[in-house]
């Protein structure tokens, strides 16, 4: 996944606008390594290109494994293009640190996307951090909409913190489910059900019909139940097929119409507000720790205050505090 860099930002900024997918490529590379220099050159670039962001419909999907996701962002995404939008796929796979990352596989799958100029499609980066995934995905959406991409589509697997992430970081979250029988409102964090501003159940084709109609009925019902977020918005569960394109067209009006009503009532604006503000705090809290376990002071103090906390020789609340008071002096709360 290292492609050459190369060393001019500006240069690098001039083919991104130009729309380049190789540039983008590159750049979100920048974005993604971990050495300090190609941090802040892309931090540099970002930067230069602030001005040109924003302007996408920021689309998350996500769901259990298998469901069909990304067969499903294979359909939508050719509906979409033929409705003229230019669409980038940025993947987010939470397990790729573990498994050497399984969202390659989906480049092959996604053959009609793959190699079309209006299409950018990235997998997702192994060996990340979880919250280093959630940098570098922000950023690809930023990097991608200077790029002139319009739709930007974020794919996760649907387990554990993944979910909330990405809902985080777009402007509608899709819930894609298959249908598998009874228990399966069950099976579903009702957190996650909070998330979905669109529930979809998939592969509602051949022997599923009917179990995917069942299912798309029942969480209608209890979605009804749950308090609205949005005036104007009912979230609903509707049914498709990824496979022969049933229903993709449809699912495709509401995502507009979902867009036409965020941005007449000034929801979007105010969801970005929210989303760039949680952003810049998730930073402070992870670049905070990191400087504090290298701060020479509280490096010095840390062993033993760690030891003490593991002899049960100080309360873990009081340690806490006298390191940062060490660092910070003594604060009003602490006196
Ligand atoms: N019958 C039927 N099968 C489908 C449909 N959509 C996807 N599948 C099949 O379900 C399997 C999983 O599809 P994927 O699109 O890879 O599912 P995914 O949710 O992206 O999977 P992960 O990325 O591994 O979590 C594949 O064998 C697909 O062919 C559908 O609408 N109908
Ligand atoms: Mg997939």
């Amino acid at each position: 996944m290292t492609a050459t860099l190369p060393e001019d930002t500006a240069d690098l900024a001039v083919r991104l606008r130009r729309g380049e997918r190789r540039a983008l490529a590159q750049a979100i590379t920048l974005a993604e390594s971990a050495r300090v220099d190609h941090r802040m050159k892309a931090e540099r670039l970002l930067s230069a290109l602030m001005p040109e962001t924003g302007r996408s419909l920021r689309l998350g999907i996500s769901g259990p494994p298998g469901a069909g996701k990304s067969t499903f962002i294979e359909a939508v995404g050719q509906v979409a293009i033929d409705r003229g939008y230019k669409l980038a796929i940025l993947a987010v796979d939470p397990s790729s640190n573990i498994s050497g990352g399984s969202i390659l596989g989906d480049k092959v799958r996604m053959a009609a996307l793959t190699g079309r100029p209006e299409v950018f499609i990235r997998p997702s980066p192994s060996g990340m951090v979880s919250g280093g995934v959630a940098r570098r995905t922000r950023e690809a959406i930023l990097l991608a909409e200077a790029a002139g991409f319009d739709l930007v589509i974020v794919e996760t697997v649907g387990v554990g913190q993944s979910e909330t992430e990405v809902a985080a970081m777009t402007d509608m979250f899709l819930l894609l489910l298959a249908p598998m029988g009874g228990d399966m409102l069950q099976g579903i964090k009702r957190g996650v059900m909070e998330l979905a501003d669109l529930v979809i159940v998939n592969k509602a084709d051949g022997n599923h019909i009917a179990a995917a109609q069942q299912a798309a009925a029942d969480y209608s019902h209890a979605l009804r139940l749950m308090r609205p977020q949005y005036d104007g918005w009912q979230v609903e569960a509707v049914q498709c097929s990824a496979l022969n394109g049933d229903g993709i067209s449809e699912i495709m009006d509401r995502v507009e119409n979902f867009r036409i009503l965020l941005e007449s009532s000034g929801i979007l604006q105010k969801r970005r507000v929210v989303q760039a503000t949680a952003w810049l705090w998730a930073e402070l809290k992870e670049d905070l720790i990191e400087r504090l376990k290298t701060h020479p002071a509280i490096a010095q103090l840390l062993p033993r205050v760690e030891a003490d906390v593991r002899n049960g020789e100080i309360l873990p609340t009081m340690a806490a505090r006298k390191l940062l008071d060490g660092l910070f002096g003594v604060s009003k709360r602490s006196t």
